[in-house]
């Protein structure tokens, strides 16, 4: 991400970063309705970019594990535009969820790492993350990559259809280019990620709590963990918590907060104080410079302030170092943990 965007995005050239998809500008700018396929980690991406084109381009949104469209019968409508992500390009599920949706006249966009794979080569047109090949099994990059993308597809649609304010536009288009600097600053708590990931080494669940765009943080943080640590993790809205999850808190339970300072941050600070009463031990991804939060939690990593629309990419990072040195320290195979596929293909 830091070389294809360092020094590269100009305010008025969003849409010049997504390859074949910046001809099709005009179908995305009147689109009633887009349908986001994908699984896993590319499930949770697609979440995210459900918030960014509701929220910028006003664009009604629909999230779907593309592992189980095709057992519905889905309403998809001639030229609805279904966006599909997969890291590999390769997911059996995906690539059947694309057929399905192709012979109901759906326009197909692939948002894909791997050029020329089966699903950008199923996709009417698409943008590649260029995220480079994922050493590991489990997706850490291409998420921030394939939300990058996301943004930049989001961003370019709403200037089209004038859902956002030049002023915003330029701020965040300017805030991306300096993402790739504050996720090395992510970086620099390593060592502090690390003695918490020792203390908790042999947890034996998680909970992630996050609201809005730091919800599908929290299941992208559960999944990292459950797929390198092989230790049972949840991801929930915080709100959620008092609908059931809220049985299982007490002093054995960690429970990791996306607590950055945004439009939800005085809601997840009543969540931090209901887990605290249940003794619960807490974990709390703050933004730099927080003074109250810390002096309620167990522990807490900061990331940079940022613009609230590109939380997410900075937010997920330390959930994945946290993973990955717990993995460690469990002695996994980080790179090839059990039972998993680099993509799944039947
Ligand atoms: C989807 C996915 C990954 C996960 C694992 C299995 O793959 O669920 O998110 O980490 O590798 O497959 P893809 O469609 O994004 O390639």
């Amino acid at each position: 991400i830091a070389d294809s965007m360092r020094g590269r995005l100009k305010a008025e050239d969003a849409h010049l970063h997504l390859g074949g998809l910046s001809n099709y500008m005009d179908k995305l700018a009147e689109a009633k309705r887009i349908v986001i396929v994908g699984c896993g980690t590319s499930w949770h991406a697609g979440l995210v970019a459900e918030y960014l084109f509701e929220e910028l381009a006003r664009i009604n949104v629909e999230v779907e594990y593309a592992s189980e469209f095709r057992y519905r019968n889905p309403v998809i409508e001639e030229n609805d535009i279904v966006i599909a992500i997969s890291q590999s390009g390769e997911t059996a599920d995906t690539l059947a969820a694309i057929e399905l949706a192709k012979s109901k006249g759906a326009i197909i966009f692939g948002v894909c790492n791997v050029v020329g794979s089966s699903i950008a080569r199923a996709s009417h047109a698409g943008a590649y993350t260029h995220a480079g090949p994922e050493i590991g099994v489990a997706s850490t990059k291409a998420f921030t990559a394939q939300v990058t993308v996301l943004t930049l597809i989001a961003l370019a649609t709403a200037k089209r259809k004038g859902t956002i304010s030049e002023e915003t536009y330029r701020q965040l288009l300017i805030e991306l280019e300096n993402i790739p600097s504050k996720v090395e600053r992510v970086f620099e708590n390593a060592s502090k990620i690390k003695e918490i990931a020792f203390i908790f080494t042999y947890a034996r669940n998680f909970i992630y709590l996050g609201r809005g765009l730091n919800f599908p943080v929290a299941l992208e943080g559960a999944l990292k963990l459950k797929e390198i640590s092989y230790i049972h993790a949840e991801g929930y809205p915080a709100a959620e918590m008092k609908h059931g999850p809220i049985a299982l808190i007490d002093e054995d339970m960690p429970v990791v907060f996306l607590a950055t300072h945004d439009s939800s941050y005085e809601k997840i600070v009543s969540n931090i104080q209901e887990v605290k009463a249940r003794k619960g031990r807490v974990i709390a991804i703050v933004t730099e410079g927080d003074t109250l939060i810390p002096t309620m939690v167990d522990f807490v990593i900061e990331v940079p302030k940022t613009h609230e629309i590109l939380t997410p990419l900075l937010s997920v990072i330390p959930l994945q170092l946290l993973s990955y040195y717990i993995a460690v320290m469990r002695g996994r195979n980080v790179d090839q943990p059990r039972n998993l596929a680099k993509s799944v293909t039947v």
